[in-house]
Parts: C-alpha cells; structure tokens; sequence
C-alpha cells in the first residue's frame, strides 16, 4: 500500500508510524506530511530516512490510504481533496465523525458496515473507543439503557503542549500554558472547549459517539471529563444499566472473550487497570467488576487505555488493516 500519514511529524503520528511498523503493515510507499514549518524534515520507518513532504505534494502522489492527524480543520479541508482523487482517508479528527455519511470505526464492534465506497472514514475518539470496547459485548447481550461516566483523562490526548505544560510546571519554569490551569497536582474538569449545554466536547463525544458506534440512540449516556496529570492512559468510571439483568460471573466470561479486552480484576491482590501499565500497550483494560446496588440490572467498572494506541493510532491502522484485508480499496 502506498499510504500518506498526514500530521507524521505530531504525537499521534509518531505512535502510528512505531504501529505501522509492529504490525507489519504492507507499506509498498510511505509519505510523510505535515504543515510547512515540518517540509523537508527526516522522519525514520523501517530504519530507512523519509522526508516529510507538503499536502500538495502528498496528492500529487496519489496514495491508496492517507492518514490524517492533523486536527479538525485540515481534515475538513483536505479529506475531500485525498478521496476525489480515489485515496481511502482514515480521519483521527472530531471532523467527520458525526456526518451521517461517514462511518465511524471501532474495528472489533462495527468494521462490517464498511464497503468500497466509503472514501472518509471516521476514528471515534479516545475516550469513546476505550469505553465502547467494554460495553459493546455486554449491551449484545444484555442491552444498556443507560451509562454515567466519569473520565480521568492522560495529558497526551491535548497534546505536546500540555505536556510541557507538565514538565515546565515540575522543573519550576513559567512557559506556555496549554490549560487554564496549572495541572500538577491538579484535577481540571474541562476537556476541549463548552458547548451552549453546559457539557465540554469531550462529555459529548461520550455521548454521540457511542450512540453512533453501537447504532443505538435509545442509549442514555451522561458524561464528566476531567484532565488529570498522567500521561500514560485514559481512565473511566464507567456505570451502567441493563434492560436485563445479568450475573457477574457471566459478565467477566464475555469480557474475557473478548477481542482486544484484558479483564484485570482482582481485589485479593490489589489487581486493577492503571495507566502505568496501560502504557505502551494496544489492549483496553477493565476491572473493578461489580455490581451496583443502589438500582436494578446496573454494573459499575474501571476501564483504562492507552490514548495514544488503541485510542488513536492503533485503531486508525487496524481500519487500514480491514480494509486490505477484505479488499476495500
Ligand atoms: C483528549 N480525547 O484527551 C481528546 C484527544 O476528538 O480526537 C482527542 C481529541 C479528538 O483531550
């Protein structure tokens, strides 16, 4: 395949060119892109040198799959461009995700609805693919009603910035701020900019989102989503209710059958998913496992990944997997 990532240079594309390279995904030409103030760097695939090139050079070149992690705004203006052209677009941005033409793609849930005509394909965000990748078995089998979660959420899903913001703040150094806030030592409880309800973008990604991936809006969905100082992982206290009622025993079962799921739960021995050890890794981790015993049918549970992977880049690349793998190019 000859594919175009585009934002190769920023902390999203890093993660996808080191994916691209652990999976061994066919790459018959790699094209990096990214803004002007990056054209002519070297970026390194495969222990060979590439150079990052500009958009324009990047269509000339016509790839089969381009990329995109480049923020909302590049990919509203330059996705278009790419699929006229025939390129298949994987589109890591809030861009396309809620267009009723597009389809939005957690592999392991809903890769099948996609076919040769879907030119922009949309990756749902971070903390939405982690919290659907657990309750997607479970609302199979038992059908959610409702879900009320609360995220504690990685510096990286900001970005660089908020990461120096870090940094700056623990080497005791005034430097550009990428919150309002200072973060160290902080909970901020403002991820992306408010909309008119009162909710920020990230609570209604939560929202929308999973009712789009799970092709159910009778799903009730409420959602807090705070900025931690971490950066390994996203976290999530995920409640949620059932139609039906369910047994505890069987719900690990599914959980533990499922693709791309680690069940880690065991209170004996202090067993739980952390960011600490969700870094790094491709899988969502889930634990706490327990009932909730304030109403019927209601499970409470704590889910970590990590943003960079499976939230953004290892996602984006298992969709380009799907579709080399069933000839959808
Ligand atoms: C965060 N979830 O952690 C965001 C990052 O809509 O793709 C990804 C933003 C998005 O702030």
């Amino acid at each position: 395949m000859k594919i175009a990532i585009i934002g190769a240079t920023g902390m999203v594309g890093e993660v996808m060119l080191k994916v691209l390279e652990e999976r061994n995904f066919p790459v018959s030409e790699l094209i990096p892109v990214a803004s002007s103030k990056s054209i002519g760097k070297e970026i390194t695939f495969k222990n060979k040198p590439y150079k990052v090139v500009g958009l324009e050079e990047a269509i000339s070149l016509q790839p089969q799959i381009a990329i995109f992690s480049a923020g909302g705004n590049t990919s509203l203006e330059w996705a278009p461009r790419f699929a006229e052209i025939g390129t298949t677009v994987i589109d890591n941005s809030s861009a396309w995700r809620m267009d009723l033409e597009k389809q939005l793609i957690v592999p392991e849930i809903n890769a099948h609805r996609l076919t040769t005509q879907d030119k922009i394909i949309a990756n749902p965000n971070c903390s939405t693919i982690q919290m659907v990748m657990v309750l997607a078995p479970l609302h199979k089998k038992y059908k959610i009603k409702r879900i009320v979660v609360s995220t504690y959420q990685s510096i990286s899903g900001t970005g660089v910035k908020a990461v120096k913001q870090l940094e700056n703040e623990l080497a005791g150094i005034k430097g550009e701020m990428a919150y309002p806030y200072p973060i160290h030592q902080n909970a901020i409880p403002h991820c992306d900019v408010f909309e008119s309800n009162g909710y920020t973008k990230e609570e209604m990604k939560l929202v929308r989102e999973t009712q789009k991936i799970l092709d159910d809006k009778t799903i009730a969905v409420t959602a807090t989503a705070v900025r931690i100082p971490t950066s390994g992982g996203h976290s999530e206290a995920v409640n949620v209710e059932f139609e039906n009622d369910f047994d505890l025993s069987e719900v690990r079962q599914i959980l533990n059958q499922t693709d791309g799921v680690t069940v880690q739960d065991n209170i004996d021995v202090n067993t739980y998913p952390m960011p600490i050890y969700a870094h790094g890794k491709d899988d969502v981790f889930v634990g706490r496992i327990r009932r909730d015993g304030s109403q019927p049918n209601s499970l409470n549970l704590w889910v970590v990944s990590d943003n960079l992977r499976k939230g953004a880049a290892t996602n984006t690349i298992q969709i380009a997997e799907y579709l080399v793998a069933h000839n959808l190019i």
